[in-house]
C-alpha cells in the first residue's frame, strides 16, 4: 500500500472516527457543556505538567472564531517516536484513544475522575486542531483535519532558544458535532481556570476573549486555597480574622486544608481531588470531618469548657457557619458512585484525619482567642439544636393521615402513592382557592401560603421551626428535618412551586428555593422540586384560546395572524385572577402544563448565589439581580 495508510492509521482512523459517531459516551453531551468539556481535556493536560512541577503559566484563548488556544510553558510534549505505534508521540497522543494517560506514567493527573478522555477526542470532534511543542530549541509542529485526519506528519518548522519550552495547542469545535451551539462562554471559562488557579498556588492562568475588546482575566493564587476561602466569605461576615490552613503529605497523599467561621448557619464545604470537585464527599472529607469533631470536643474539654457530664459536641455543632476547602492531590485515587463525584480510596481517611488534627490542634494551641470563638460557637450551635430538637417533634407526624387532617390549610390529594402525587405551594388563599377547584383531587394536592415565609439563609433550625408556614410545609412533606431526614418518607414526588409572575411572587420563589436548599437539599438534588409556569397572556382569537408565557411570545404570536385580525388579550396580574378553568388548561393539566425542573447543576454556585442573595449584605443582592435580570424567572441553581 502506497498511500500514504498502512493497518495502524486505520485502525486510528477507525477509533477516532466511533468518537465521532458516539460523541456522547466520550464527553457525556453534545451540548454547550460538552462543547466547554473539549476545553478541559487540553487544560486538563496542561495543568498535569503544573502538578508535575514543570509549569506554572497556563494562557486560554478564545478566538473570534470561537477557537480555542491552550498555552503551557511547560516541558513540551515528547516529540520522539513511540515504539508501539510507530507513529510520533504527539501524533499517538492526538489519534489514539486514551493514549496520553498511559504514556506520562506516576505523578498526579488531574485525570481520573469525569475527566480524561484524552487530547484524541478533542480532536476527533474538531474540524482542524495545531500542536505547536518547544522542546530542544526546535519548534514542532502537526495539523489535523475533519475530526483527526493528519494533514501530514510532525515537522520542525522552526528553531527556538533551548530555554523556551512548552505547548500550544489550538482547536474549531466542529459545528456538524456541536449542533446546538459553538460558542464559548466566557464566565463558565473563568470560573473553572479561576477555580484550578486557587488549587495550584502559584499557577498562573490567563484567559484572554479575542471576541470582545479588553476582555480578559488573570487568576494566580499565591496563597492557594487560603485565598478560596476567603473569597467564598467575602460576601458573609467571618468570625475570626485568621484563616486556618493546615498542609501535610503521608504516602505521596498530599492533604490541604482551608477554613474560617462565620456568622451565618450553614456549613459550605467543598472537597477536591487531583483539582476535581468531589460533589460527594469521600474519604478526605470523612477523615477531615472526624478529626475537626474530636479535636473539638478534646480542647474544649481539657479547657473545662465542656464540663465531664455534658453531651459531646456533634459533626453539625462545629460545622454550623463552616467556610472549609479540602484538596487532596493522590497519585492513583479510586472514585465512587454514580457520577463518580466521591473519593473512595480508602486509605485516604486516615491520612486526612492525622494530617488535619496534627495541623489543627497546633492551630488551637497557638491561637487560643480564636479557639475560644469557635468553640463558643459550637457550643451555641449545640443548645440550639437541642432547642430544634424538641420543636421538631411538633411537626413529626403520627400516622401518614391522622396528622393530615390537622394541617388546616393542606387540601390533600388521595392517593397515597407518593410516585404519582404532587404538592403545589401556592401564593395566597385566593390563588389557594382557584388551585383547589382546578385540581385532580386524587393525585394533587394543594398547600396555600400566607404571607412570606422566613428567609432561612439568616436563621437557625430552631427559629425556622416556629415559623408556621415552614412548619406546615415540613409537616405536609412528610420527610422529618435535619439529621430525621429521611428522602423515602417524602409523600409527594413532585413539589411545585406556584406564584405569580411578578416581583413578590419571585420573591417567594426564592425564599422557597433557600428553605429547600439549606434544608432539604436531598429532595433538590433528586429532582423533586418544579416551578409551575403560569401564562401571563390569554388570547381569544375566533374560537380559539392561547396561552402564552412572556412577552416575546405574544410578539411572535401576533406575528403569525393576518394583519386586521380581531383578537382580545388578556393579562393576568396574578394567580388570583385566573378562573379555575384557566388555572387548569394551563398550570396543572398534566397535559397541557409546562413544569421547570429545578436542579442543582453545581452546589457550589448555588450556594455562592443564595449567600449572595438571601444573606444580610445588600449590596451583593442588588449587584446580582442587576446583573441577572433573567435569574428569577429562572432559576437553574
Ligand atoms: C496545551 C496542552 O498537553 N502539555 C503537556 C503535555 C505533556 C507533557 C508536557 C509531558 C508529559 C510527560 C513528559 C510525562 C504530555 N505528555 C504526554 C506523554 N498542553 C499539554 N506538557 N514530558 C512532557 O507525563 O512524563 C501526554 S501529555 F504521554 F507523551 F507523556
Amino acid at each position: 500500500m502506497n498511500n500514504g495508510y498502512n493497518d495502524d492509521n486505520i485502525q486510528v482512523l477507525e477509533g477516532l472516527e466511533a468518537v465521532r459517531k458516539r460523541p456522547g459516551m466520550y464527553i457525556g453531551t453534545t451540548s454547550v457543556v460538552g462543547l466547554h468539556h473539549l476545553v478541559w481535556e487540553i487544560v486538563d493536560n496542561s495543568v498535569d505538567e503544573a502538578l508535575a512541577g514543570y509549569c506554572d503559566d497556563i494562557e486560554v484563548i478564545v478566538g473570534k472564531g470561537n477557537t480555542i488556544t491552550v498555552k503551557d510553558d511547560g516541558r513540551g510534549m515528547p516529540t520522539g517516536i513511540n515504539n508501539k505505534t510507530g507513529l510520533s508521540t504527539i501524533e499517538t497522543i492526538f489519534t489514539v484513544l486514551h493514549a496520553g494517560g498511559k504514556f506520562g506514567g506516576g505523578g498526579y493527573k488531574v485525570s481520573g475522575g469525569l475527566h480524561g478522555v484524552g487530547a484524541s477526542v478533542v480532536n476527533a470532534l474538531s474540524s482542524w486542531l495545531e500542536v505547536y511543542v518547544y522542546r530542544d530549541g526546535e519548534v514542532h509542529y502537526q495539523k489535523f483535519e475533519n475530526g483527526g485526519h493528519p494533514v501530514d506528519s510532525l515537522k520542525v518548522i522552526d528553531k527556538c532558544s533551548k530555554d523556551r519550552t512548552g505547548t500550544t495547542v489550538i482547536f474549531k469545535p466542529d459545528p456538524e458535532i456541536f449542533k446546538e451551539t459553538t460558542i464559548f462562554n466566557y464566565d463558565t471559562l473563568a470560573t473553572r481556570l479561576q477555580q484550578i488557579a486557587f488549587l495550584n498556588k502559584g499557577l498562573q492562568i490567563k484567559l484572554i476573549d479575542e471576541r470582545e475588546e479588553d476582555k480578559n482575566s488573570t487568576f494566580l493564587y499565591n496563597g492557594g486555597i487560603i485565598e478560596y476561602v476567603a473569597m467564598l466569605n467575602k460576601n458573609k461576615k467571618p468570625i475570626h480574622d485568621d484563616i486556618v490552613y493546615v498542609e501535610g503529605k503521608e504516602n505521596d497523599v498530599i492533604i490541604e486544608v482551608a477554613m474560617q467561621y462565620n456568622d451565618s448557619y450553614n456549613s459550605s464545604i467543598f472537597s477536591f481531588v487531583n483539582n476535581i470537585n468531589t460533589g460527594d464527599g469521600g474519604t478526605h472529607e470523612d477523615g477531615v470531618k472526624r478529626a475537626l469533631t474530636r479535636i473539638i470536643n478534646n480542647y474544649a474539654k481539657k479547657n473545662k469548657i465542656l464540663k465531664d457530664n455534658d453531651d459531646q459536641l456533634t459533626g453539625d455543632d462545629v460545622r454550623e457557619g463552616l467556610t472549609m476547602i479540602v484538596s487532596c492531590k493522590h497519585p492513583d485515587p479510586q472514585f465512587e458512585g454514580q457520577t463518580k463525584g466521591k473519593l473512595g480510596s480508602a486509605e485516604v481517611k486516615k491520612i486526612a484525619d492525622d494530617v488535619f488534627s496534627n495541623g489543627f490542634e497546633r492551630f488551637l494551641l497557638e491561637n487560643p482567642e480564636e479557639a475560644k470563638i469557635i468553640i463558643e460557637k459550637a457550643t451555641i450551635a449545640s443548645r440550639a439544636r437541642k432547642a430544634a430538637k424538641k420543636a421538631r417533634e411538633l411537626t413529626r407526624r403520627k400516622t401518614a393521615l391522622d396528622t393530615f387532617n390537622t394541617i388546616g390549610k393542606l387540601s390533600d390529594c388521595t392517593s397515597k402513592d407518593a410516585t404519582i402525587s404532587e404538592i403545589f405551594l401556592v401564593e395566597g388563599d385566593s390563588a389557594g382557592g382557584s388551585a383547589k377547584d382546578a385540581r385532580m383531587p386524587k393525585t394533587q394536592a394543594i398547600l396555600p401560603l400566607r404571607g412570606k415565609i422566613l428567609n432561612v439563609e439568616k436563621a437557625r433550625l430552631d427559629r425556622a421551626l416556629s415559623n408556621e408556614e415552614i412548619r406546615t410545609i415540613i409537616t405536609a412533606f412528610g420527610t422529618g428535618i435535619g439529621q430525621e431526614f429521611d428522602l423515602s418518607k417524602l409523600r409527594y414526588h413532585k413539589i411545585i412551586i406556584m406564584t405569580d409572575a411578578d416581583v413578590d411572587g419571585d420573591h417567594i420563589r426564592i425564599l422557597l428555593l433557600t428553605l429547600f436548599y439549606r434544608f432539604f437539599r436531598p429532595i433538590v438534588e433528586a429532582g423533586h422540586v418544579y416551578a409551575a409556569q403560569p401564562p401571563l397572556y390569554k388570547i381569544v382569537y375566533g374560537k380559539k384560546i392561547k396561552y402564552v408565557l412572556t412577552d416575546e411570545e405574544l410578539t411572535e404570536f401576533r406575528a403569525t395572524l393576518p394583519p386586521n385580525a380581531k383578537i382580545t388579550v388578556n393579562r393576568f396580574k396574578g394567580l388570583g385572577e385566573m378562573d379555575a378553568i384557566d388555572l387548569r388548561e394551563t398550570t396543572m393539566n398534566i397535559e397541557n402544563r409546562v413544569l421547570k425542573r429545578i436542579t442543582v447543576d453545581d452546589a457550589m454556585a448555588a450556594d455562592q448565589v443564595f449567600t449572595d442573595l438571601m444573606g444580610e449584605n445588600v449590596l451583593p443582592r442588588k449587584t446580582y439581580i442587576e446583573e441577572n435580570a433573567e435569574f428569577a424567572a429562572d432559576l437553574d441553581i
